[in-house]
């Protein structure tokens, strides 16, 4: 299962076989007995590379669930004996990544040096399936409560701070009212239901119809630079994101007095599999931290 996994993963039998220290001929020997048990193909092999059945499609969602149930169950069997070792995987938005997480992180590690953390980028919905099959523990991400799906479940931390961003020669950046910002193209930093898509949100609101979205950029390091470089985009980001920014110079906050949505930065899990202990105190660590800032 684990190498089925990892198929998928790294896209080549032989790069799993590689990094599960096996060679290509054994792995492929596993996979073949692992066909004739289930009596059915998994994998379609041609010179292009290989390619998951759709019997491979089920039963690798199967897998992905077990290997990280396999991963949790050993990391909680070995912290509750009082080793502190195992794994942690998350995905964290950009407020987060710049705001609470490098403090809770240094505590963290101060406390638990051989857990390993590994932190990706993630904004709800896009990260939900990687929730859901397992391959992450939770992610730190707005959610709007009415989208949460059934499987998933979600803790509010605090609600992240959402800015009006253009670039310095953009004619409208000195702009007071929303309605004034009706015919300009944006950029957003997620689709709808994510919290990049905030102005949608913002224009229903005041009866503006819905904003004109020329561009989706859902890359954080990214969507600066591109906004400041250029006098036609709008966007919105977390203003801590605008703060950090290495383009800050280049971009200005479009100071508009209509309130803006504050997206609720909150951390999500599927409901069924619970935190090991470490991630209980990281997210512990990070709860801290949020409260502190309220
Ligand atoms: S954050 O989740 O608070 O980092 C966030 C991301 C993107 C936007 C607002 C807030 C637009």
């Amino acid at each position: 299962m684990q190498a089925l996994v990892l198929i998928e993963e790294l896209g080549s039998i032989r790069a799993a076989a590689q990094s599960m220290s096996l060679t290509q001929p054994a792995l492929t020997a596993a996979i073949q007995q692992l066909e004739a048990e289930l009596k059915a193909p998994l994998l379609v092999r041609s010179k292009k590379g290989v390619t998951f059945t759709h019997f491979g499609q089920a039963f690798l969602r199967h897998a992905k669930l077990m290997v990280a149930q396999s991963r949790r169950a050993q990391d909680e069997m070995a912290q509750l004996r009082g080793h502190w070792e195992g794994t942690i995987k998350m995905a964290v938005s950009p407020a987060i990544g710049l705001g609470l997480l490098p403090q809770a992180l240094r505590q963290f590690t101060l406390q638990h040096p051989e857990v390993k953390v590994h932190c990706r980028d993630g904004l709800y919905p896009s990260i939900a399936p990687v929730i859901r099959d397992g391959t992450l523990d939770f992610a730190l991400t707005p959610v709007h409560r009415v989208d949460l799906e059934s499987d998933l479940v979600a803790e509010p931390l605090y609600s992240s701070q959402v800015v009006i961003v253009s670039g310095v020669s953009h004619p409208l950046s000195r702009a007071v009212r929303l309605a004034q910002l009706q015919d300009c193209a944006w950029v957003l930093s997620s689709p709808s239901r994510g919290p990049g898509a905030v102005i949608e949100e913002a224009f229903q609101t005041h009866g503006l119809g819905m904003p004109r979205v020329t561009m989706l950029c859902e890359s954080f390091l990214a969507l600066p630079a591109v906004v400041a470089a250029s006098d036609q985009w709008m966007t919105t980001m977390p203003r801590i994101l605008f703060e950090n920014s290495p383009f800050k110079d280049q971009l200005c906050i479009v100071p508009i007095e209509d309130a803006l949505p504050s997206p609720l930065i909150c951390t999500v899990r599927r409901h069924d599999l619970p935190l090991t202990p470490a991630a209980m105190q990281l997210v512990g660590w990070i709860q801290h931290f949020a409260l502190k800032r309220l």
